[in-house]
């Protein structure tokens, strides 16, 4: 009889729903166990995409150093022209794999952290802010951290739901490795477990220790198909890839230039002209905002030298693709996509058989790390031979 058997199905259907539920949350479980060595929040409250990335590095190491578990923030990405006309907070795994930093470090999403670990491990009225006594010193009461005060600290804790009891304050040490031990010995996990920063435990532009902790920075699987999917119609290789930081705020950057004192370091510069300050090669207007003259040169040095088919041209302002396309005429394509998204511009540059970037940018330093991981050239504007310039500066 049919009755019977359609009974029959249902009971093992819901046992199997059973089994699964089950089976799911002893996984997340399992996942997602309290670290008794304690977490490191914080919010990457500095400066766009290629300095938030600069800056996860260097957090990505203090995790480490601490040994607590690294709570990965999303990136906050600034929507001001565009809808939504706000911050927009995208999760790490939105753009890599989070996977993938865990052969460095333990780490787990700030969002997943807030889900699943913080209503029983860091409850609502006992979170507690730490900062620096100076940073302390702009509030009211000057000790009080400044977690939430203005764009974008307050949108991004809101954006986790997260107000703050009370503050902690400390002076006189750093984020480096000179300071480990007294970080330990002043904020044990068992008292302290959960160390929320206003900003990044880490420098600008990053050390060069750290540069390297690039290769756990992977692309998530998404941005590699719509990456590839545009490469493959579009660009076809050898391509040149060129990042043009020409905009009107980096004009006014680049001005500073001029004025003599920015000191041997400016901005990421250190990853063309050498982390050593005593060492450091002059940094040019031409490095910094390369003209349509300094462009045509550099590309045509190394669309020869590739014998490349097409050009790629990534812009936070003006592609001059019109002009370059004019230039070279029919022996390479001149492609710029001007994406919504920043990181496909950022993808597609890092796979180019040739980069050109900007030695002053972040964003540019990103491409430039990710490409070295997998041993892929790079130039900048103004310095056609980085490597080697450098080497011979140790001579
Ligand atoms: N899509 C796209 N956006 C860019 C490009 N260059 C700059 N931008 C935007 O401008 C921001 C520059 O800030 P940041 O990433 O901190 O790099 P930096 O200021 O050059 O050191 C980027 O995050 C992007 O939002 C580009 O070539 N393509
Ligand atoms: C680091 O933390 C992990 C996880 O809590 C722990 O198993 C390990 O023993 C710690 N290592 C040291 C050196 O304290
Ligand atoms: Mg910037």
């Amino acid at each position: 009889n049919t009755m019977a058997a359609k009974q029959k199905h249902l009971q093992l259907f819901v046992l199997c729903l059973l089994v699964t539920t089950i089976l799911l949350q002893s996984l997340i479980a399992t996942e997602l166990t309290w670290d008794e060595n304690g977490y490191i929040l914080y919010c990457p409250c500095m400066g766009r995409f290629g300095n938030q990335a600069d800056h996860f590095l260097g957090s990505l190491a203090f995790a480490k150093m601490l040994n607590r578990t690294l709570s990965v923030p999303p990136f906050i990405v600034y929507r001001h022209h565009a809808p939504p006309y706000s911050n927009v907070h995208v999760p790490y795994s939105e753009f890599f794999q989070l996977e993938a930093l865990s052969r460095y470090h333990r780490v787990v999403s700030l969002e997943d952290f807030m889900e699943h670990l913080a209503p029983t491990h860091w409850p609502q009225g006992q979170r507690a802010a730490y900062c620096f006594e100076s940073a302390a010193q702009r509030s009211v009461d000057k000790k009080s951290c400044p977690m939430k005060d203005g764009n974008p600290f307050g949108p991004f804790w809101d954006h986790v739901e997260v107000d703050f009891d009370r503050s902690v304050l400390f002076g006189g040490l750093s984020f480096s490795t000179y300071h480990q031990a007294h970080w330990i010995s002043k904020f044990p996990p068992s008292e302290h477990p959960v160390l929320a920063l206003p900003g990044a435990p880490a420098q600008f532009p990053v050390i060069e220790e750290h540069v390297g902790l690039q290769k756990y920075v992977v692309w998530a699987e998404g941005l590699v198909q719509e990456g590839q999917g545009h490469i493959a119609t579009l660009l076809p290789r050898p391509y040149v890839g060129i990042h043009l930081r020409i905009g009107s705020d980096w004009v006014n950057a680049c001005k500073l230039l001029q004025s003599g004192d920015t000191g041997p370091h400016f901005m990421a510069s250190p990853q063309c002209v050498g982390y050593n300050r005593q060492t450091a090669l002059p940094l040019t207007m031409t490095m910094c905002l390369p003209d349509l003259a300094e462009i045509r040169r550099a590309l045509k040095l190394w669309v020869d030298k590739t014998s490349a088919r097409s050009i790629y041209i990534a812009t936070d302002s003006e592609s001059h693709q019109a002009e370059l396309q004019h230039f070279f005429k029919d022996k390479a394509k001149v492609v710029s996509l001007k994406p919504d998204s920043a990181q496909l511009d950022l993808y597609i540059l890092s796979q180019a058989d040739h980069f050109i970037g900007n030695c002053v940018s972040s964003f540019s330093a990103f491409v430039k790390r990710d490409r070295d991981v997998h041993g892929r050239p790079s130039s900048f504007f103004g310095m056609d031979y980085p490597g080697k310039s450098n080497q011979k500066d140790e001579l």
